[in-house]
């Protein structure tokens, strides 16, 4: 099995969640580390538009978001399994709860003019000033969380997932599934990237010792890969068969037809092909890139938006 690769940078929260993820699964991986604002042309070149953070790399196959990168992993390596049989829907509901509403509310806490400077550090206010607007350009359709709103509901939730972790060690049960660590790494960025915010979490003692847990998952043994070298492999490569049969068609968009795909929240950045697959779960686009070859970009449906490409 040749490694996944991850495109990513180590201040990011979602990046954190499928570290964890390679660490529980006990994947080797390698690490391609990208900028944490645009411009982004090294990671464009191998997902033809898509600018969030992780990307995961198999071959010429691109994976974007977490939620799908999980279920990649998931079949790469099924065990531990994310997924336990018995309560499978409540760990993806919560997940995605996770994912959304607690993160952003943990990052509209977490970034406060205190947690700025300090994840800013010697980097300065002008760094500090280009990632903000970067991130706002970002934001089409969830509201910006104001600071006092999101300290109250920052530490309402953390009290539920305290609730949740009475009598036992994770989340939904004796072991970690993919709630865990959606829930974890919004939490992680304020414990770990704006420790000055940290207190925040001290009020519910088994959320720390639950984090201290997950923590210590680890992340695996991973080794550096350049941009150039990860496209190079792209090139290379050739993407893996895809489900074709499998096709769910909720739109009226034949498979072979020109499609883009952006997020429907954040990251509107279109990436723009053919619709090779579109399977229960997910969408399937193969590109071509001058410098990655032949690639298929994969999306999950929930949080994407897919429509037929304007003609050129
Ligand atoms: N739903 C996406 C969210 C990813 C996301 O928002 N990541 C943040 C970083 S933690 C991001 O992309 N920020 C902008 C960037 O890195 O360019 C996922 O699960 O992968």
């Amino acid at each position: 099995m040749t490694e996944p690769i991850l495109h990513h940078y180590p201040k990011s929260p979602f990046a954190e969640k499928v570290r964890l993820v390679l660490g529980y699964k006990k994947l080797a991986w390698q690490s391609v580390h990208i900028p944490m604002v645009m411009p982004k042309p090294d990671l464009l070149a191998l997902t033809g538009g898509y600018r969030k953070t992780p990307v995961l790399q198999l071959g010429a196959d691109i994976y974007c978001d977490t939620a799908l990168i999980c279920d990649v992993l998931e079949h790469l390596q099924p065990e531990p399994t994310l997924y336990p049989a018995r309560g499978k829907g409540m760990a993806r509901v919560l997940a995605q709860w996770a994912d959304t509403t607690l993160f952003w509310t943990s990052m509209a806490y977490s970034l406060s003019p205190k947690g700025v400077a300090q994840m800013f550090g010697t980097a300065g206010p002008d760094a500090a000033k280009a990632f903000g607007a970067d991130r706002a350009a970002m934001r089409v359709a969830t509201p910006r969380i104001r600071p006092g709103d999101a300290a109250g509901a920052y530490k309402s939730y953390l009290r539920r997932l305290a609730n949740m972790l009475e009598g036992q060690d994770f989340l939904l049960g004796a072991q970690p599934c993919v709630a865990d660590f959606a829930a974890y790494h919004g939490l992680w960025f304020t414990r770990v990237q704006t420790s000055v915010m940290a207190d925040v979490l001290d009020a519910t003692p088994g959320v720390l010792a639950w984090m201290d847990r997950m923590a210590a998952i680890g992340h695996a043994s991973s080794t550096r890969l350049d941009a150039d070298a990860a496209i190079a492999l792209a090139a290379q490569s050739t993407p893996l068969p895809v489900d074709d049969a499998a096709f769910q068609d909720d739109h009226g968009i034949a498979l072979g037809s020109r499609v883009s795909i952006s997020g429907n929240d954040v990251g509107p950045e279109p990436t723009e092909g053919e619709l090779v697959a579109a399977t229960r779960m997910h969408y399937t686009l193969r590109r071509t890139d001058a410098r990655a070859g032949t690639v298929h970009v994969h999306f999950p449906r929930i949080g994407y938006v897919l429509r037929a490409a304007e003609p050129a």
